[in-house]
Parts: structure tokens; sequence; C-alpha cells
């Protein structure tokens, strides 16, 4: 039977090598490893990386997450044939350099193991079939394991295995790690490192069991530890290889407790680890697993994306969060944006919401950095970076990597992407009224919601008779430095609204706390009489005979380009067009307006043909040059009713990464896409909502051929199931 918590690659792909590399990843909430092999492979980008571990190398524009010692290296000769996947027509009479005669490659998403048949010939023509088996323990996230299994079928050959920790790594080029200690001793090697300028230090040791006397010698960046063992026909080795690693962000000696843990972790022995790692993943899943009954492919996207954020989301530490391309990758060099509060953290706060506490608390802890980027700019409060890292300080590149004509491109997002400061936001009430932390409300959370509203008080301009905010960059990233967005407008009015509403909760139920801020923040009755002011004049762009929101004033004066008849693209109509023809027409480049109508919906106030009629306005206009945009109109499209395209967009968000139907998955998992596609099939699909009475209630309208859904979620404490049925289940069409 079709297993659907498996993702396969059979046979080998090479062209898809890096696609695969990041799509095969496993991690544990701490690191997170690609699915490079352990013999190595051209041009593959074996990469670890771990969380809170960013450098910032001399003459680069902003700080990088940092690649890790790679663990996995494991090199084995079979007749003295060196072990490696050989693609190029195989000569069978001669097979020079060895032949591949099969391969298998599965991730099994229950329990984050990666496993790879392989079939090799060695030159002597002896046969061998070898599995490699890898995981990140969730158990403990200092340990990671590996088994390679060599059975043979052909022949009598002698084996050499060498296994490495290799400190000679990079991110594209770049070394970031210096002050090297290299040490192998006792069927033990390690390596401890520092990074040049931000000063981490990190500490990694490996222990192999295997057949054969052990020898470890310290080579170069590579201390190795070697085994040779003569199988007969028949016969089955097993190699079994234990990594650790602690960085000076865990503790004082990151070196010295790698290696303790290493002796501890071996001891136990790989089985007792995976037995420990497995049971571990029970639990993840018990909360997270989201079943589809009548839609096999929709059943492993869920279980992917999942899976993905799963790997990626912090457990244990809350001065971290989830950067865009999760720490599958080096995209946006591990920078956090708004995908974290908008689109993957939902996902934590209903499934596993002390590890979306976790997220909230790192912009909790970077306050200062928001308040800096704040003052910079001329404002009180708190604008968070539209880009973040360990600092909390803003790392959005001013300027693009050099273009096809060797010009560079200004990015404006660090300076005008001001809406994180109100999305922020929007997930610290978010997480509040589902998870009723009142603790969290009252110490971290009312503080962040406040020190924004404090900005944006600051923020819009009296002008006009009425409030303006100017210079903005909304959703919508095609139109920059624009005047009025509407997204960001409305937004506003709704983050200072629900400032007061959070004071009076504050002053009735925690009147010490509600007293602090007041003084910290200097909530003076001016300022509050302020917002009231602005919440009552802002400007929302608003077209009152064609009832729409508009996207900002002057959008529609901008060159119309029909959209959808750009199809079948491969592209973004950007990438079409060009960057600086798109600016001037009314290309859309993800859900903006739409997004606003999916984050308000009945707090937008406006009519259901009003919201229709934004959708008939936009979405044709949209080319999902983002991969944030597809699941944003799946959730809004299933509420309008618009059945079929709501399936489409879901297709669409749920081929991402699956499909690299964007062509960039080499870089890194799309974290917000994933959560994103969660979010459709919650708030959408499923239309799981808080009716005024403060109980969950639900407006599904399932896919047609979808026969039921269940899936767990978290209410204030307490853990609800829910199995929605479709009344009108049809099978599929052809
Ligand atoms: O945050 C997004 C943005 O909305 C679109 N460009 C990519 C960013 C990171 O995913």
């Amino acid at each position: 039977m079709h297993r659907l918590w498996t993702l396969k690659e059979f046979p080998f792909h090479p062209e898809k090598l890096l696609h695969h590399e990041t799509i095969f990843c496993v991690g544990n909430g701490y690191l997170s490893t690609r699915a490079s092999f352990e013999e190595g492979y051209p041009k593959q980008v074996p990469a670890t990386l771990v969380h809170g571990i960013y450098n910032h190398a001399p003459g680069a524009l902003v700080p990088e997450l940092v690649n890790a010692p790679n663990w996995l290296p494991i090199n084995i000769r079979i007749d003295g044939t060196l072990f490696q996947l050989i693609t190029e027509a195989i000569d069978f009479l001669h097979p020079a350099k060895g032949a591949l005669l099969g391969y298998q490659r599965t991730l099994d998403m229950e329990s984050g193991v990666l496993r790879r048949e392989v079939l090799f010939r060695a030159k002597t023509g002896s046969i061998v079939r070898l599995v490699f088996e890898r995981f990140a323990s969730l158990h403990d996230q200092h340990v990671l394991a590996q088994r390679v299994q060599i059975f043979v079928i052909d022949g009598n050959p002698e084996i050499i295995v060498e296994s490495s920790i290799d400190g000679d790594v990079d991110n594209n080029g770049y070394k970031h790690w210096g002050d090297f200690n290299v040490e192998a001793a006792d069927n033990m090697i390690s390596i401890g490192a520092k990074t040049q300028q931000s000063g981490y230090r990190i500490g990694m040791a490996s222990k192999v069991k295997a057949s054969g006397k052990l020898r470890a010698k310290a080579h170069g960046l590579q201390p190795t530890i070697s085994t040779k063992f003569t199988l007969q026909p028949q016969e089955t080795a097993t190699i079994d290889k234990i990594t650790t690693i602690y960085t000076s962000r865990d503790t004082e000696e990151p070196l010295a407790d790698a290696k303790q843990k290493v002796s501890e972790a071996a001891k136990k022995g790989y089985d007792t680890l995976l037995v420990k790692h497995r049971a571990e993943w029970r639990k993840y899943w018990d909360s997270s697993d989201i079943q589809v009954d009548g839609d096999e492919e929709a059943q492993i996207a869920l279980r992917f994306v999942m899976y993905h954020i799963l790997i990626a989301a912090p457990r244990n530490d809350d001065r971290v969060s989830i950067g865009a391309k999760t720490l599958s990758g080096f995209g946006y060099k591990g920078h956090v944006f708004w995908d974290t509060e908008l689109f993957i953290l939902p996902t934590l706060t209903l499934t596993q919401p002390t590890i979306a506490r976790n997220l909230l608390m790192y912009r909790y802890h970077n306050l200062s950095g928001a308040r800096n980027k704040a003052r910079a700019n001329g404002y009180e409060g708190a604008l968070f970076p539209w880009e973040s890292a360990d600092t909390g300080e803003e790392t959005t590149p001013q300027w693009s990597d050099p273009q096809p004509d060797g010009t560079r491109i200004r990015i404006w997002t660090g300076d005008s992407e001001q809406h994180i400061a109100t999305d922020i936001a929007y997930a610290v009430l978010q997480y509040w009224h589902w998870t009723g932390d009142d603790e969290f409300l009252r110490k971290n959370g009312a503080e962040i919601f406040l020190d924004t509203a404090v900005f944006w008080g600051s923020r819009a301009e009296a002008k006009n008779g009425r409030y303006e905010i100017s210079q903005q960059i909304g959703p919508d990233e095609y139109h920059e430095n624009i005047d009025n967005s509407v997204f960001v407008n409305r937004m506003v009015v709704w983050h200072l609204q629900s400032a007061f509403n959070l004071l009076n909760w504050l002053k009735n139920n925690a009147a010490s706390d509600c007293e602090r801020l007041v003084q910290q923040l200097n909530l003076t009755p001016q300022r509050l009489d302020h917002w009231r002011d602005i919440i009552a004049k802002m400007y929302i762009p608003f077209d009152e005979q064609k009832q729409i929101h508009v996207q900002f004033p002057g959008f529609f004066d901008l060159e119309y380009i029909p959209v959808p008849l750009y199809e079948p693209r491969t592209m973004s109509v950007q990438a079409i067009l060009g960057h600086h023809r798109t600016i001037k027409t009314q290309v859309i480049k993800q859900a903006d307006v739409v997004a606003l109508m999916a984050l308000l919906w009945d707090e937008l106030g406006v009519s259901h043909q009003v919201k229709l009629n934004n959708w008939n306005t936009y979405y044709p206009r949209t080319d999902h040059g983002s991969s944030l945009s597809p699941a944003m109109h799946t959730w809004v499209a299933s509420k309008l009713g618009l059945d079929e395209t709501a399936y489409e967009m879901f297709q669409h968000a749920a081929e991402i990464d699956l499909k690299d139907n964007k062509g960039n998955v080499r870089d890194g998992i799309h974290g917000a896409a994933c959560g994103g596609l969660i979010q459709a099939v919650l708030f959408g699909f499923c239309g799981l909502y808080i009716n005024a009475q403060g109980k969950l209630e639900t407006e599904p309208r399932l896919p047609a051929h979808w026969k039921q859904v269940s899936f767990k979620v978290y209410y204030r404490g307490k853990r609800r199931s829910f199995t929605i049925k479709n009344p009108v289940a049809v099978p599929p069409s052809e």
C-alpha cells in the first residue's frame, strides 16, 4: 500500500540534486541538514544550519546563517573501488569506476528518518547493497545519527570505511569558521571552531561502531575514523556513526560537551537513540497531523509542509526564530521576515503553542533593535526590522546581487516595508486569543503590541484634514515607496483599535502590568487621544463607485497587463517584463488587498459583495511572484465560495516545494508557503474560527472530492479534535 508518510526518489535524479537536497532535509528544531550524500557528489551543497549562529563576512552587506562543519562524510571502498553515484553510461564489461545498479531514497516524515538504498558493483565484480540511514534526534537535539549497512550480494569484498567530520565548509564560497581545534583519539574525532566576526564557538564530535580495527586520525580539517574488514557472500556489516554538536549559545564549553555527549550517546547505541527519536516524533504528530480522506496528494503535501515546519521550529530556545527558508538552505541568508508571524506561526499557535511562544519571545527579546530602528528613522516606539537575524537589528541588504547586466537594484524593503510592526502585533493577539496565555500577554506580548502601536502613532501623518502614511511597501512588493497602501493604513487602524481593547483588558485583569506599561511606554492621555484621532480620520482608499478597496491611490492609472494571458508561465510576470517596467504596471506580486481580507475578514466591516469585488479586481492582476501568495488566495477564495479557484490555488501552493514550481527550492524550503497551506486548510477549507462568544466553530467548504478532514488544535489550554465530513464528496474528475 502507498504510504502517505513517505517522500520517495526512485531512481536517482541528478538533475534534481539540489531540489532534493532541500526537500529531503532532516532536522530537529535546533539544526537541519540538507540531504547531501555521505560520499559526496559534484556540485552538491551540503549544509547544516544551526539556529542563531550568524556571522557577517568582510565585504558582505549583511550577516548570514553559518554552515556548520559537515557531519555526513562516510566513504566506502569495495575491493578498492570508491563507492560513488556514477551516472554516466555504464560499461558493464569494464566498469572502471564501479557501477551504480540501483537507487532509491525515502524520507519517512512520520519518524524523520532519511534512508537510501543503493546497488553497486565494484570493478572486481563484487556486488553490494548499501543502505544509508540518518536522523537528527528529536529526543536529544545535540545528537545526530547515521547507519550504513553493507550487504554482500556477490563476491567476498574487502571493505574500507572512512568516516569524517569536515570542517572545510563554506556558504557559497565564503568560509566563516576559524580558530580550529581538530582532534582524533581513541575512536573519537572532534572539531572545535569559532565564527570569525561574531565569535560563536562550535564543538562537534563523532564516534564510530564497526567491524575491524578502528583508527582515528586528524587529517587537516577532516578528522577521520577508518576501518577495514572482509565480508563473505550474503554477509552484512553495519557501521554506526554518532555525532554530537554544541555551540557557545548552549554552553561555555561546546567542544568538551560535544565529546562527553558523544561518548554517552554512542554507549546507548543507534537502535536505542532511534527508538527515543521515533517516540518523540509520535508526540509531535499526535498534535500536528492533519488527515485528509479522499485526496492522497493533498495528504502527502500537508504532511510534507508540517514536517518542514516542525524540523525548523525551535523547541528549546526563545531567542531564535524561523527564517524564510527555514534551516534548509542559504536563501535569504537565514533571515526572519513577516513570513514567520503571519504564515508559519498560526500553525504552531494552534498545534504546538509552546513553540509559538518561543517564536514570539524572539521578537520580545529583540525589542531593543526595533526601538533603535524606530528612533533611527525619527519615530517613537518599536519598528521591527523587515529582515532580522540574531541581534534584532535591521539586516535587509540595501542592494541586490548584480543583475545580468551587472547593475544592482536598490532594495527598499528594509526602509519601507513597515507593516511588519503590525504583522507581529497581529500574531501576538492571535496567539493570546487561541491559547489564553495571559501571563505571556501581561509580561511580554502587551509590550510588543503597545510599543508597535506607539510607533504607528508617531508615524501617521496629519495631512489634508486626515491621516496618511507615505513611503510604504505593502505585501505587493512590485510597487515601492507608495503613499497610502490600503493594506498598511487599514491594518494600522486595526492595530490602534485593538490596542485600546488590550489596554482595557489589562486595566481590568492585570492592573499593575497595565500601570507599568503605561509608565514605561509613556501612554499618556494625550497619546491615546491622538490614537483615537488617527482611528477616526485615517485615509482608507476606497472607490465608492466600484465598491472596492483601492490598493493605493494611482494604482489604476498604471499600465494594465492582462496577467492571465501570460500562461503557461514558468516565471513571474515581473521576470518577463523586468523590474523597471513592472513597477509601472498593475501587476501585483502577491495577496495584498486579498491579504487584508484574509486577516480581518468580518472586522474589515464591508459586505460580502465588496469582498467579491475586491477579489474580482485583484486576483486577475496577481502573478503570484511570491510563494506566499497562492495559499493566502486559497484561504480567501474558499471563504468567498469560489471553490474551484480555491482548489487550484491550493494545488499551486502545495507544489511550490514538492515540485519546485518556482525553480528555487535549491536555496531552501519556502517556510511561509508551508505554513500558508495549513492555514488555508484550517481557516479556509475548514472555516475554523473563534466566534463572538469565544467558542470554536467551523464553517467548512471542503474541496468537492475530499471526504473528510480530521485535525486537532489547542484552544485555551485544551486539545480539541475535529472531524469535518464533506456531505457532498464527489470523486475527482479525470
Ligand atoms: O517576506 C517575503 C516577501 O513577502 C516576498 N519576498 C520574499 C520574502 C521572504 O519570503
